[in-house]
């Protein structure tokens, strides 16, 4: 069986954009794959998180995974803080990247114009190794991703070739290769005020995205309030129609009717009626993982899932953290894990 790994940042509560570019893509895939499913704490900490909320939006994040459907026993799910090697690989990786490579992800120039190079924290720059090491610690085949983080999959796939022709034995790899796996569509949702950028969870207007724990009335209202054109034609065209074009994107994800079906099915409606039938859509999908997730919090189950997919999860990364180890010529001999 193939390995896959994927990973969301505790850094807010979900989207319907990570829902759909990302776990929707979790649960088609566990039964035919090896998962490995992360909290990424680490990953969120690059900007400043107030303690108490990051613990709780982790723990959230959890039951998430697992009310949305990913099943403990076929996959491990776990939190990255609690699997030391992560940190360590992020190390031994950055060593063998450039700041060049870095300086280059369009994700550290997006968050680095917004607030000034000298106000980011330095891990927001490194924080793509972290992400190599991530991938590369459970020998991840595959790695289901949205849009957005193609780039830093490129990066990784250029970062195992270097490092095992720096390190391995001929014909004795290291490290594994990865391919990215991007959803087919809705690898890119975007927000519902502004249908040029993307859906986020750390947008400053809540409008803007619809957030998987948001209740009945509050995605009504945002759906309600999403911004589309004067035209009022229901039709797929990203460049002059992007607010309708992602509202039908989004439709299209959530109940699996294809667009040129929901573009015939909307013919000569308006977008009240659009809007309010998406609107149903969502809340339809959503619901029931509302109320998984209520009682997943509220029972002793989750701790035990995460104690155990962080333990599944140490064997896994500390073999391959003692392969890189060896490979460069860290401590005093190669050691077998
Ligand atoms: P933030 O919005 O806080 O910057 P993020 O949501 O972009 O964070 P993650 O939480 O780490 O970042 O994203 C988890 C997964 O969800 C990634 O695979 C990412 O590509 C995917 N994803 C995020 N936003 C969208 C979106 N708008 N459309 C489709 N996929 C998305
Ligand atoms: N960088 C990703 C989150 C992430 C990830 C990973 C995704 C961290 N490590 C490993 C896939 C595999 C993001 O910001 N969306």
């Amino acid at each position: 069986m193939k390995t896959i790994f994927s990973g969301i940042q505790p850094s807010g509560t979900p989207t319907i954009g990570n829902y759909i570019g990302a776990m929707k893509q979790f649960i088609s895939l566990q039964n035919n794959y090896k998962g490995y499913y992360c909290i990424v704490d680490e990953h969120a900490i690059t900007v400043q998180q107030e303690p108490q909320k990051l613990r709780q939006q982790t723990r959230s994040l959890a039951a998430l995974y697992l009310a949305v459907g990913l099943d403990p026993e076929k996959a491990t799910i776990f939190i990255q803080s609690e699997v030391s090697a992560h940190a360590e690989a992020a190390w031994i990786i950055q060593c063998n990247t450039t700041i060049g490579e870095l300086e280059r992800m369009t994700q550290f120039k997006d968050k680095s114009q917004k607030n000034g190079r000298t106000g980011v924290s330095a891990g927001l720059l490194t924080y793509p190794p972290l992400m190599v090491g991530d991938i590369v610690l459970y020998n991840a085949d595959l790695v289901p991703v949205g849009d957005d983080q193609k780039q830093h999959l490129e990066l990784t796939r250029d970062f195992v070739e270097r490092f095992n022709k720096r390190y391995a034995q001929p014909n004795q790899e290291i490290l594994t290769m990865p391919e990215v796996k991007i959803a087919e569509q809705g690898s890119r949702i975007m927000s519902l005020q502004t249908p040029t950028s993307k859906m986020s969870k750390s947008d400053s207007n809540p409008k803007g995205y619809i957030s998987m724990l948001d209740k009945p009335d509050v995605i009504r209202k945002k759906i309600k309030s999403a911004v589309t054109d004067s035209t009022g034609i229901i039709e797929y065209d990203v460049e002059n129609k992007p607010g309708v074009s992602n509202l039908l994107n989004i439709f299209s994800a959530v109940s699996d009717r294809s667009i040129p079906e929901l573009v015939e099915a909307y013919a000569g409606k308006g977008y009240g009626e659009f809007k309010s039938d998406l609107a149903e859509a969502v809340v339809d999908l959503l619901e029931p993982i509302q109320i998984r997730y209520e009682e997943l919090l509220a029972s002793d189950e989750l701790d035990d899932i995460l104690d155990r997919g962080a333990e599944q999860a140490r064997l896994v990364a500390n073999k391959t953290l003692q392969r890189m180890k060896n490979g460069i010529g860290l401590g005093r001999k190669p050691r077998r894990k």
